[in-house]
């Protein structure tokens, strides 16, 4: 199979990428790739020689169409991706997520091009804390800047399957963790901090629930969605691993050997989503993936374990990130 991955240099991208050569030799991938400020080809050190990364933009419709020609399938990752850039500026954020994904799907609706879009459950908006979870037929609802964005591209691909019969799967995905996230995000902001003897840095209260899971656990679900999934079906993917934000803080806190106490409170994010919570029934029952990562404590000191041995991956970033968080505003509580 001849594979288009956008975004490859990414954190789930690469993930995705790296994972694909070692268990699956026989597929030729090409990446395209803008290399924004959180794409890096270091990610892609053990795939360099298999894969083809063509440096460009995901809204480039003459790059795209040449492109989505020469290959089977298409997997769209290329995002801009973190809830906080996009209060600070949404522009980017409408530009790739939602221009971006329709040029993608002129190009595979012109070539008869296999897509599979990756998306977030943060589409739905948030729960209450006795809510049930998110279902495929949840309506969508969603907060934030980045969030409406990801909604309205996800929209996009629904109607390009119903009126032009584009051949599109959707998968809407609970948060990552694992190698080669960003600093920027969450749980490697923390790690680094406590790598280099700063303080976890907690929006608010910390009452927030995310439902973690594995980066290799999503990428195993995408490819068996691509592989087996219903045409013009929405699979969610979620390893059942709800956990507020206090909780794993004071998880990396025991980590790293330091006081359950010993980090800030800062201010919190505007419109922050209270709880996130994923049903993969449908996944499961329908194409049997199950969760191999069961253990989130075990896979949250397994990815401390890679920042610390990483440092020269991580490292140009971590200064630039908290300078970002400082312009915005962020201040100790
Ligand atoms: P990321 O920010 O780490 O990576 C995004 C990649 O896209 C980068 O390599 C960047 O250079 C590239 N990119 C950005 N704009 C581009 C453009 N215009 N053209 C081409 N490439 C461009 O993001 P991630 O966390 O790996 O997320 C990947 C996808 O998964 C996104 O679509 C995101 O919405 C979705 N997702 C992420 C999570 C999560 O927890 N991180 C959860 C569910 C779904
Ligand atoms: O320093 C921090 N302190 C903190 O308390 C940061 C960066 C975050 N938080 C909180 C905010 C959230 O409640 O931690 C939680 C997770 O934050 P992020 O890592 O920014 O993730 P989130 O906003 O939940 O979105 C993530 O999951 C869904 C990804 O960034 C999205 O791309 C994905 O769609």
């Amino acid at each position: 199979m001849r594979l288009l991955v956008t975004g490859g240099a990414g954190f789930i991208g690469a993930n995705f990428v790296n994972q694909t050569i070692v268990e699956r030799p026989r597929t030729r991938i090409v990446i395209l790739d803008k290399l924004t400020y959180a794409g890096n080809t270091a990610s892609l050190a053990h795939s360099a020689e298999r894969v083809d990364v063509v440096r460009g933009d995901v809204a480039d419709a003459e790059l795209v169409d040449r492109l989505v020609e020469r290959a089977d399938a298409v997997v769209h990752f290329a995002a801009e991706s973190h809830n906080d850039n996009s209060l600070a500026d949404p522009w980017p954020f409408v530009q790739t997520n939602i221009v971006g994904t329709y040029t993608l799907l002129q190009a595979v609706r012109r070539h008869d091009v296999r897509y599979h879009h990756v998306s977030t459950d943060e589409v739905y908006g948030d729960l209450a804390f006795d809510e049930p979870a998110f279902t495929p037929t949840t309506p969508y609802n969603p907060s934030s800047p980045y969030s409406a964005s990801k909604a309205s591209s996800d929209l996009l691909v629904r109607a390009w399957a119903r009126s032009f019969g584009v051949r599109a799967t959707i998968s809407n995905c609970s948060n990552n963790y694992g190698p080669y996230q960003h600093v920027e995000k969450f749980i490697p902001r923390q790690i680094t901090n406590l790598i280099d003897g700063v303080r976890p840095r907690l929006y608010g209260t910390g009452q927030q629930v995310r439902d973690w899971i594995h980066v290799e656990d999503h990428n195993r679900a995408v490819w068996e969605i691509l592989e087996r999934g219903r045409i013009g079906q929405t699979y969610l993917i979620g390893a059942d691993a709800e956990l507020d934000n206090l909780s794993v803080i004071r998880l990396l806190l025991a980590e790293f050997g330091r006081e359950s106490d010993d980090f800030d409170h800062v201010t919190d994010r505007p419109g922050h989503d209270l709880r996130y919570a994923i049903d993969s029934t449908l996944l499961r029952d329908e194409l049997g993936w199950q969760p191999r990562y069961s253990d989130f404590r075990a896979g949250l000191a397994a990815t401390a374990a890679w920042y610390r041995a990483h440092e020269s991956w991580w490292r140009h970033a971590k200064a630039a990130t908290e300078r970002t968080y400082a312009a915005a505003g962020e201040q100790v509580l």
